[in-house]
């Protein structure tokens, strides 16, 4: 693997890293499933809020915006192939990382486990699953070009390891419950 792979790899997820941030930072208020109930346990729980998915989309979508003009600032004074992001491709990685965390809250649910219970792998990898997912569907030529083999695997690599850093770093600082 190449630096340059790692930096690409890093840059053509951000879009779909900063939601999760965004979510815990202005998340809070109604629950989307507005406190409904399956079988007795609740559809997705208290963690999954309106406003957190929206802040989460938002925030995706402008950082996408925000890495174009500056693939675009360093354009020839860099070797790193640094990924474009059309409108549909960025709020797609946004909106599919909050998607995907939300099936995965569903899932949490539907094993038993109550809100902000550990689920390793799950809540490491469902925001990715479904950014990667969604990004596939709605932009298949941009995705193809952008997401590599490689650079996939990089992605499923680096993605654990990134995220339970930053979630004992928001922990630390009391912006989440949980450290993980
Ligand atoms: N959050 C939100 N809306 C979302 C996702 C997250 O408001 N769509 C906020 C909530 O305040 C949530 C926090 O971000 O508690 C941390 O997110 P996460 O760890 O995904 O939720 P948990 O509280 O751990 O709940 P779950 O067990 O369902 O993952
Ligand atoms: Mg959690
Ligand atoms: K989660």
């Amino acid at each position: 693997m190449t630096l340059s792979t790692l930096v690409a790899a890093f840059w053509a997820m951000l879009p779909a890293y900063l939601p999760n941030n965004a979510a815990v930072l202005f998340g809070g208020g109604s629950p989307i499933d507005g406190g409904r109930e399956w079988n007795g346990k609740r559809l997705l729980g208290d963690g999954k809020t309106w406003r957190g998915t929206a802040a989460g989309i938002l925030v995706g979508t402008l950082t996408a915006c925000g890495l174009n003009r500056v693939a675009a600032a360093v354009e020839g004074r860099t070797s790193w192939s640094l990924p474009r992001f059309p409108l549909r491709a960025s709020v797609a990685l946004a909106a599919g990382a909050m998607l995907g965390d939300i099936v995965g809250s569903f899932l949490k649910r539907r094993t038993g486990r109550t809100r902000g219970a550990m689920a390793p792998g799950l809540d490491q990898l469902d925001f990715v699953a479904g950014a990667l997912a969604l990004a596939r569907l709605v932009a298949p030529n941009w995705f193809q070009k952008t997401f590599t083999r490689p650079t996939v695997a990089v992605v499923l690599v680096v993605t654990p390891l990134l995220h339970v850093g930053t979630n004992v770093g928001a922990y630390l600082l009391g912006l989440k419950d949980e450290p993980w």
